[in-house]
């Protein structure tokens, strides 16, 4: 087992559209957390102006990057680029995927980190025992709770939470996929990620998380981003081959 301490050599990835509201006061409660460690926001050109906040915070943090794409958007796109920046810095052994509007809580990463030291991967779970969401519409319960049922029976995975976007993960398991094949963008993305590095031998360790309704701004949930999801599943059944490690998944 490697007793590296991760927190003061990962990196928090957050992937932002729309988030000027919530990206001042996230990056502040994750400095005042975590002094030491960085953060870099993924944003995707954003009309409201949530790049040029960061901007203006990178005045007081200097190690919050920023990441501004300007192509096409996308959600898998900008994890995607985030994690070929990381894979190439020296600096960073660890990523955080986090959401930018305190549905995640910044207060666990500390937590959830040291479980990399026996885990390669830890996956922030609503769905095990001491997980739970709050203040979510029932529509919203029912929408996930489907969909991580559905994946779970279509893929046959050992985790509970194919779906949260709250994800801890060492660099060298995300070495051993090939990001070239990931072939989903919306929130799709979390589940193909996740699927690929189970098929890459990863092992996992559920960790139990309470997720909030968004703070402020609205959502970016739209029909492509759900079609994308009903699709993923079959084709990574069709197109890759299925998993051949028995992984650990633990909920406490
Ligand atoms: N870079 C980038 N970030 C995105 C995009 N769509 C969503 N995001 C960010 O991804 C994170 C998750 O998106 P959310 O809109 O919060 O999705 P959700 O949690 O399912 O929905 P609500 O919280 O109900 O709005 C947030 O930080 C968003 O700003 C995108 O197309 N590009
Ligand atoms: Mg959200």
């Amino acid at each position: 087992m490697d007793e590296q301490d991760f927190s003061k050599v990962a990196i928090k990835l957050i992937p932002t559209y729309n988030e000027k509201e919530n990206i001042a006061s996230l990056t502040q409660a994750v400095f005042n957390l975590y002094p030491h460690t960085s953060m870099m926001v993924l944003d995707d050109n954003s009309p409201d102006g949530t790049a040029q906040a960061v901007r203006n915070l990178q005045v007081l943090f200097p190690n919050l990057y920023l990441n501004q794409r300007t192509s096409d958007r996308g959600f898998g796109k900008s994890y995607l680029e985030g994690f070929k920046k990381v894979l190439a810095d020296d600096r960073y052994k660890a990523i955080v995927m986090m959401d930018a509007d305190f549905s995640h809580d910044p207060k666990v990463i500390g937590s959830m980190l040291e479980k990399l030291k026996d885990y390669e991967v830890v996956n922030g779970s609503r769905y095990i025992s001491g997980g739970k969401i709050e203040n979510w519409k029932w529509h919203r319960r029912l929408l996930s709770n489907f969909a991580n049922f559905y994946v779970r029976t279509i893929l046959r995975v050992p985790l509970q939470d194919m779906t949260t976007g709250f994800v801890c993960l060492r660099k060298d398991a995300l070495q051993r996929v090939d990001l070239n094949t990931i072939y989903s963008d919306g929130y799709a993305f979390l589940v193909e990620l996740k699927y690929k590095l189970l098929q890459t031998g990863s092992r996992f360790y559920e960790f139990p998380i309470v997720y909030t309704e968004r703070r402020e701004g609205g959502s970016k949930m739209s029909s492509r981003v759900i079609w994308e999801s009903i699709w993923l599943p079959w084709k990574l059944c069709f197109k890759t081959s299925p998993l051949k490690k028995q992984v650990s998944s633990r909920s406490t």
